[in-house]
């Protein structure tokens, strides 16, 4: 039995927050990564030769294999690793969870609108404006709400909400910063997140993947 094997393009992506559960957890994981640039020569260890050959049920990136496991999806893979290596990072609390959930349905709205708006070009300013002027800054107020005064969404620990929701407020820092800027406590919270040891030492580390966000082909360089 070979260590688990985390697999992504070799971008922060959809992959990050897991990547940063890992390293928090201290995991012992290969963290595979697909050279985006590779693609267009082919070839092996390229995504478009394993795709089918992985034996996974929907093949898609990232991809999770743990022995004989193997996960796509990337909440499903974060909520395997926490549920596995340091289920303490979920609550028990039927109404904590269910919180939880709900950020986690506010994270796939932001995603879904500036990943929309990433794609599309600068040019495309009235979606941009749209977006980034209306509908990521009411997500915004609520998951502001929520934080509260608090040093981490559930309390003064990590929880497995806190990987994803971090690594879609760093995106909107590259991408629209004056979005996140506006509310102290989410910058406060960010500063929080990296300050955590395993996390600091993880980000200096010559694993830690600085950039793009979004794929090289993406118009938004960011
Ligand atoms: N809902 C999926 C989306 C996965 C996805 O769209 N993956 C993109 C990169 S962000 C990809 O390139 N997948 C490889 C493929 O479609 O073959 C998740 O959260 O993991």
């Amino acid at each position: 039995m070979g260590k688990p094997k985390l697999a992504y393009w070799d971008i922060r992506g959809l992959a990050q927050k897991i990547r940063f559960a890992l390293a928090y957890m201290g995991v012992d994981y290969d963290d595979l990564t697909y050279k985006e640039d590779n693609e267009q020569t082919g070839g092996d260890n390229t995504w478009a030769s394993d795709k089918t050959k992985l034996g996974l049920i929907a093949p898609n990136l990232p991809y999770w294999i743990d022995d004989d496991v193997k996960i796509t999806e990337s909440n499903a893979i974060l909520k395997y690793v926490v549920r596995k290596y340091n289920p303490s990072m979920i609550p028990s609390n039927l109404a904590k969870l269910a919180e939880m959930d709900m950020i986690e349905g506010i994270l796939a709205d932001i995603m879904t609108y500036s990943a929309t708006a990433a794609y599309s070009g600068e040019d495309k300013k009235e979606e941009h404006s749209y977006t980034f002027g209306s509908v990521v800054p009411t997500k915004l107020v609520i998951l502001s709400k929520i934080l509260g005064d608090k040093k981490f969404l559930m309390g003064n620990e990590p929880s497995y909400i806190d990987f994803p929701t971090y690594e879609i407020l760093y995106m909107l820092t590259k991408f629209r910063p004056s979005v996140v800027q506006a509310h102290e406590n989410l910058t406060a919270y960010m500063i929080s997140f990296e300050k955590l040891p395993a996390i600091e030492a993880y980000m200096k580390s010559p694993q830690f993947i600085k950039g793009p966000w979004f794929s090289r082909h993406c118009p938004a360089k960011i």
